[in-house]
């Protein structure tokens, strides 16, 4: 247990019911209330580098890393310092900024199947600006997703979806007329064959969206067929593929999961990352289907707050700073390590089985012994021992995502001290375990 870790959380306890009685279960997303590992949320008080600091003083090695942001850690100076100097010009002028078009000029370098970028506040709001566009822009209806993947909480990809669904048991939601989820089919991720067969059976397929690395089912690699056979069909088809880089964008690499794997998407969509931790998110492809979206096109999109100077400051700072300096060998070596450290954890504790998913910045321990591929190998895993686990990890001062169908995400600030301590940490929780 680190030496600040505390088992006190009263003022956590105290919070969350003052939070019940005004807020939906007391949070303001579900996947952050700890009900499947049956714990309660902390409240946190602040965050520096790796680490979380709840209100009752206790310290945390942070795995969540506001789900995927933070690569470079919490606090990063340059951050601070960007939004700290932007912030005496103003916070929002329901006008155009110079930030705005330095951000889709760096993304459209940075990400060169982005030509053009419209930014907006989520990536929930990305993911649904961008089916809009692609049904407008083909002229079908029908949405191609795939099966544990979660791409926000739009009507139409709240079928068998992931993340949060996932974790409570659900895969989509009542409210979700049943006119919008018949568009959508959902077929098992890495699975060519029934990718063949939609298109076989569909032919108003606007659209296939895919995350290029899974993360809400936990961490799901892609299989190079699969991507193939996605470029493929889409093209042959006339669907559009709409890459979800919403937790892969500029983590895996500078150039996402798109330039690690050679993905040519028309259609991308981003999120958190590109703020910072700041509210953003953005979608952008190729010029000839972008300039659809009014006011130079007639698909109609629009937000008071998108391309908002502080979001667009922090998020122009991280992408410079990862720009400048790549921290892309380094982040791979040490989520390479922790993966190496926590199966070394399993084994000495005589713990659980274990498969580790992992890709540079992104991880998942399934407590299952098959190899995880799609959400049904996923769904293996021991979801009740994964709480138990969890409660234990916590106890000795790791916060990893608090759920199976979850990525944790280490930052570049997680050196060797804070692997060595979170490889202790499980291994104690693995022994608490037998
Ligand atoms: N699956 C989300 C990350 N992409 C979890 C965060 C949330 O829904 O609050």
């Amino acid at each position: 247990m680190t030496e600040t870790a505390t088992k006190t959380r009263s003022k956590s306890e105290a919070l969350y019911e003052r939070a019940r009685a005004v807020i939906p279960g007391g949070v303001n997303s579900p996947a952050r209330a700890m009900k499947a590992v049956e714990s309660d949320p902390l409240f946190i008080a602040r965050a520096d580098g790796a680490y979380l600091f709840d209100v009752d003083g206790g310290e945390y090695i942070d795995y969540v890393g506001s789900w995927g942001p933070m690569i470079l850690g919490h606090r990063h100076p340059r951050v601070l310092a960007a939004i700290e100097s932007e912030l005496r010009n103003g916070t929002s002028y329901g006008a155009p900024c110079r930030l705005e078009v330095e951000m889709a000029e760096l993304v459209g370098k940075l990400v060169p199947s982005m030509e053009m970028v419209r930014m907006v506040n989520s990536g929930t709001e990305a993911t649904m600006s961008a089916l809009r566009l692609a049904r407008a822009y083909t002229g079908k209806k029908r949405l191609i997703k795939f099966d544990g993947c979660y791409h926000g909480h739009g009507d139409s990809f709240l079928v068998k979806a992931g993340s949060g669904l996932a974790t409570l048991g659900i895969s989509s939601s009542p409210g979700v007329p049943e006119e919008f989820s018949s568009l959508t089919v959902s077929i098992p991720y890495n699975d060519v064959d029934a990718l063949n067969e939609a298109f076989e059976k569909h032919d108003d397929i606007a659209a296939v969206i895919f995350e290029p690395v899974v993360g809400n089912a936990g961490v799901i690699l892609p299989e190079q067929k699969f991507l193939k056979a996605l470029r493929e069909l889409t093209e042959a088809n006339k669907a559009l593929l709409i890459c979800d880089e919403v937790m892969t964008g500029f983590r895996v690499a500078l150039g996402g999961a798109q330039q690690m794997y050679d993905i040519k998407p028309d259609l991308t969509c981003l999120g958190k990352i590109i703020g910072a931790g700041l509210p953003v998110g953005a979608y952008g492809g190729k010029k000839e289907i972008m300039e659809r979206v009014a006011p130079s096109g007639d698909v109609y999109q629009a937000g008071t707050l998108s391309g908002n100077p502080l979001a667009m400051a922090a998020g122009l700072a991280q992408l410079q700073a990862l720009r400048e300096k790549p921290p892309y060998e380094k982040l791979t070596k040490i989520t390479d390590k922790l993966a190496e450290k926590i199966s070394e954890a399993a084994s000495s504790a005589r713990g659980p089985k274990v498969t580790i998913n992992h890709v540079c910045g992104m991880i998942s321990v399934f407590l299952t012994d098959e190899k995880v591929v799609d959400f049904d190998s996923a769904a293996k895993s021991d979801t009740t021992l994964f709480g138990k686990l969890w409660r234990a990890l916590l106890e000795e001062g790791v916060y990893w995502p608090p759920s199976q169908f979850e990525a944790a995400f280490p930052s570049t600030m997680h050196s060797d001290k804070e692997i060595d301590a979170t490889a202790k940490a499980f291994e104690a929780a693995f022994k608490s375990l037998s």
